[in-house]
């Protein structure tokens, strides 16, 4: 489907469910943001429901407040279509499925090349960088004005999105679009700052204590951690401790591949998180054990003990890495 399309069908409705993934992130919460700025300015009615709370870290996107997660939330919600942000696959939107009953029109707006096309009405960019930039376009072929707000929205979804432009989904365009926010001086340094630098002393120590048994095995190619659950209190922290792990993972010379296995607490499941150097496709290898992403990072939950999954994802990779 096409922009244009996906533009008549936003007009189409005038209340709407905006959602995202589970564990909810900047490109998903900026996009919800700036697509929910956009809505009011074509005079609809919206709210923004998403399965996690807020992390601390990402509080200061302007307009935070009227994002909600499913407990804080009533479940007598009026709405007539519902728009799915950032989801490869209608499962990722967690327990906010249960909102959600099947005669409600779903616009599916997401960039990642697995994406299921789940919804009535489908736009998938599998070429943008982040779901933000293909907001922006919604902004721009509709005609709408972009503020300061929305720059720092949309800015801040693409920066984290691309590794702060380093990873392979980084085009021309999307400096293009960059070029045309950074006129609005938004604070690009204090952005960066905010997510990425705002670690508490003791949560920097835990980090450190944590990262010091990542294992490697003989080719050197795939690092990796096993971590206990509730290490940290993640509704108080600003430390995204996956993300801090494989920033430190992948910078060793020789990795192509970085795990986290994460054990439920039932101890019957094990959570499993990919990060590639681009040689290994994790987004069908997590695709392939039930779960979603993209080339360059995925994830997904698989039934059994620590063992068990380890062993059944190393004779994945290892078959991919010949
Ligand atoms: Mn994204």
């Amino acid at each position: 489907m096409s922009l244009k399309t996906i533009i008549k069908a936003l007009k189409r409705y005038d209340r709407f469910l905006i959602t995202s993934h589970h564990n909810i992130e900047t490109d998903a919460l900026g996009s919800e943001l700036a697509l929910a700025n956009w809505l009011k300015a074509n005079k609809k009615k919206f709210f923004i429901v998403n399965q996690d709370f807020v992390p601390l870290a990402y509080r200061f996107l302007p307009g935070i407040k009227s994002v909600f997660n499913l407990p804080k939330i009533k479940s007598d919600l009026k709405f007539d279509a519902v728009i799915i942000l950032d989801c490869s696959n209608f499962d990722r939107i967690g327990t906010v499925k249960g909102q959600i009953f099947e005669d409600k029109p779903t616009i599916n707006i997401d960039h990642h090349r697995s994406n299921e096309n789940f919804g009535n009405f489908n736009w998938v960019k599998p070429t943008a960088s982040s779901t933000a930039e293909m907001i922006y376009e919604i902004y721009k072929a509709s005609n709408v004005k972009i503020s300061k707000k929305i720059a720092l929205l949309l800015y801040t979804g693409i920066m984290t999105d691309t590794g702060s432009f380093r990873f392979e989904n980084t085009t021309s365009f999307t400096h293009k679009v960059i070029s045309e926010l950074l006129k609005f001086k938004i604070p690009i340094k204090d952005i960066y700052h905010k997510i990425y630098e705002s670690f508490a002393a003791s949560e920097m120590r835990l980090f450190c204590n944590v990262i010091k048994d990542f294992k490697i095995d003989k080719s050197k190619r795939i690092a990796w951690l096993e971590l206990e659950l509730g290490l940290l209190d993640e509704q108080k922290s600003k430390l995204d401790l996956n993300d801090a792990i494989f920033n430190i993972l992948r910078s060793i010379e020789t990795v192509e591949v970085a795990i986290i296995f994460r054990e439920s607490k039932k101890k019957d499941s094990v959570r499993v998180n990919f990060r590639s150097q681009g040689k290994v496709n994790v987004g069908k290898l997590a695709y392939s054990f039930g779960g979603g992403g993209h080339r360059a990072a995925s994830g997904c939950v698989i039934k059994g003990n620590l063992r068990q999954v380890t062993s059944r994802v190393f004779k994945r990779i290892n078959k991919l890495l010949k």
